[in-house]
């Protein structure tokens, strides 16, 4: 069974509701006020079922528009996941301003077939017909509703005559549409919320990708809201599952109405998220006037709609009847996805003058010159998928791409997909510890493209980051001799790479042999070996000679002819002792361990409680150290604010 969506389209009181209801039986104006004042306000919706000539039951959902110009944002909710347009014009009345602004939005939303419907075709004569026909068939022609290839059905249904004629073309088109793809991201815009006794919230939307299971989680944006399918209804019938292009109902736990909207998306959880900025191609009507850079306009995407600001590359005002890139910069975030097609209203007065479609919901906030965004979309725009994505990963640089976020900018879905994809641009196998490297075509090495883990990285930013990375280990050992290496974390935090990047562009400079690391230090090759043993051997029996000494300290000089490594290497790691406060210095002959010190504030503390005072003859008693000692020692401790000096003596404070 095929499902498609057909949507109305045309001027107010052109007879579109009346012909949805031949067609279905439904009455799509629900609202109390659209009976009163005989007018749609709002879309409304109706089913049938008709039988393709191989037997297959086609299923059509209607979405019912209203023409009048008022409410032409209603419109806009409606015709976002339309597959097939009737385009409804009254044969007493032609052409009129929605016509031509309904017929317009198609166009821009690349609607991509429909049947044009010549209604009320009881009230003129066959010369007025064929005077209406010749007018819409001049109106369309070199349109996708081009006359020689769509047909123009005058129907009346008021008295039923080219009813069947119109289903026969109904099948025929709908059996050319192409079925929107179940297998996709589950993705379901809302157009309705309401309570419905005994069920709770329910929200409706037609389904424009993937398939909805009842129990399936899914997200609401923007928000972010979790909720719970609890059953599913497709055309007004319960079912265990609703697929693209059908008209679906979903009772939802974990949300009330008051957190429901038209506008907002449900999508299968944990992957998307909304922007505030997207990078689109960008038509303007032949009709409207030239717009200008940073232009206010209305926006609608599917059932949302809010207000962007237009910003031109370049900065040049659009001409009407061009196409061109611009970036549109939303009032509130939206969730969109590349390919989506979008419609955009003069601020005021608010009438269509053009549309696009979106080619990058994740731009790069800052940085990138105009020239490089403007190639990256052409290739958005136009590229194959692996294409788009060899393009996205180049773009990042050496932080490289995640898959799960290739898959979030793409839509691209399931993860499944964004892999196959990946694995398109694989032609170039190399080493299993830098994953594969991939290229669209060997010769070029711009557009190789490895897989490390499960992020990809372009082959000539991987060679960058290693280049990096050597560079930073290479300067941190000229500004730190005496350290072994570099702390991993502070070399990753350096070049700024994700994790797996970084781990592997290590393993390559290991393997090289242009690095060695140790549990968690990174240091250039052959550069270990003198540290580790030679100097690092100093370091302890220096730190040993004062710590073993206590306050009884030896003369610096003598340490440090007892060690292996000459004077000034020595010099240095005495330095890098008092930096640590391993050592500390009370003048230039005296050098003093911290655990020593620390027990002679013990042995003050100690005193203290005999008697609050000291004198120089005391304190080297308490000590056991000369005169020469007992003076720096006494000073340190003055400094230190342990004592204080008052007179010959020391109160201890
Ligand atoms: N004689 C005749 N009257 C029709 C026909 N179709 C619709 N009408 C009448 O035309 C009027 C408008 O019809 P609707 O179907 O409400 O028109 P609409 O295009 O849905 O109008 P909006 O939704 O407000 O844009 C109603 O009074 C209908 O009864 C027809 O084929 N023949
Ligand atoms: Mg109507």
């Amino acid at each position: 069974m095929k499902s498609v969506i057909v949507g109305t389209a045309g001027h107010i009181d052109h007879g579109k509701t009346a012909l949805v209801k031949a067609l279905t039986g439904i009455d799509a104006d629900r609202l109390e006020e659209e009976k009163r004042r005989g007018i749609t306000i709002d879309i409304g919706f109706a089913h049938l079922e008709l039988a393709a000539a191989g037997g297959e039951i086609l299923r059509l959902g209607f979405v019912d528009v209203p023409g009048h110009e008022r409410f032409v944002r209603n419109m806009l909710a409606g015709v976002g996941g339309i597959d097939l347009v009737l385009l409804v014009v009254a044969a007493d009345e032609g052409i009129k301003p929605q016509t031509r602004e309904h017929f317009d939005i198609c166009r821009l939303l690349s609607i991509p077939r429909g049947i044009t419907v010549l209604t009320k075709s009881d009230l003129v004569d066959d010369e007025s017909l064929s005077v209406v026909k010749l007018e819409v068939e001049e109106y369309l022609s070199g349109s996708f509703l081009d006359p020689i290839r769509t047909p123009i059905v005058p129907v009346s249904s008021k008295t039923g005559a080219g009813l069947e004629e119109l289903k026969r073309a109904l099948v025929r088109v709908a059996g050319e549409a192409k079925a929107k793809d179940s297998t996709s991201v589950p993705r379901l815009p809302i157009d309705r919320v309401f309570t419905m006794k005994g069920f709770g919230t329910v929200i409706t939307g037609t389904l424009v990708s993937g398939a909805v299971k009842k129990e399936s989680e899914l997200e609401v944006f923007p928000g972010g809201r979790r909720v719970r399918v609890r059953g599913v209804q497709v055309h007004g019938a319960a079912a265990e599952q609703a697929v693209a292009g059908q008209r679906t109902a979903l009772n939802l736990a974990g949300a009330a109405i008051d957190d429901l909207a038209r506008g907002m998306t449900l999508i299968h959880p944990g992957v998307f998220h909304t922007t505030t900025r997207a990078n689109v191609l960008l038509s303007l009507l032949p009709g409207a006037k030239p717009l200008r850079d940073r232009a206010r306009v209305h926006l609608h995407v599917y059932t949302t709609e809010t207000i962007a600001e237009v910003a031109m590359f370049g900065g040049k005002p659009l001409p009407p009847g061009q196409s061109g890139f611009a970036q549109l910069r939303f009032r509130d975030p939206v969730l969109v996805l590349p390919g989506d097609r979008f419609i955009i209203r003069q601020f005021s007065p608010v009438i269509t003058i053009g549309g696009g479609t979106v080619l990058d919901a994740a731009p790069p906030l800052k940085g990138v010159p105009a020239d490089q965004t403007i190639r990256f979309l052409e290739t958005a725009a136009r590229g194959s998928p692996p294409e788009v994505l060899a393009a996205r990963v180049a773009r990042r640089g050496t932080r490289g791409l995640p898959l799960a976020s290739a898959m979030a900018e793409t839509g691209w879905w399931p993860l499944k997909r964004v892999e196959e994809i990946a694995a398109a641009l694989a032609n170039v196998p190399t080493s299993a510890k830098t994953g594969l490297m991939w290229g669209t075509d060997a010769a070029s090495a711009n557009s190789a493209v490895m897989k490390i883990g499960e992020v990809l990285i372009a082959a000539t930013a991987f060679q960058r980051a290693r280049d990096q990375a050597a560079a930073a280990v290479n300067a941190f050992h000229a500004a730190n001799p005496l350290a072994p290496g570099i702390a991993k974390g502070e070399l990753a935090e350096k070049l700024g790479l994700e994790e797996t990047v970084f781990n592997a562009v290590l393993n390559a400079l290991v393997r090289d042999k242009k690095l060695e690391t140790s549990a968690e230090i990174v240091r250039a090759a052959g550069r270990g070996v003198v540290m580790k043993d030679e100097e690092s051997e100093s370091k302890k029996i220096i730190e040993q000679a004062f710590a073993s000494a206590g306050l009884k300290v030896p003369a610096l000089k003598d340490v440090l002819a007892g060690v292996k490594v000459d004077r000034v290497r020595a010099q240095k790691i005495v330095t890098l002792l008092l930096r640590d406060r391993v050592l500390v210095k009370l003048s230039d002959e005296l050098v003093f361990h911290r655990d020593a010190l620390e027990q002679l504030r013990k042995l003050m503390a100690g005193a203290k409680a005999r008697s609050p005072k000291i004198d120089v003859a005391k304190f080297k008693d308490l000590t056991g150290v000369s005169r020469k000692y007992a003076i720096p020692l006494l000073e340190y401790l003055d400094r230190e604010r342990v004592t204080r000096r008052v007179g010959d003596e020391r109160v201890i404070l």
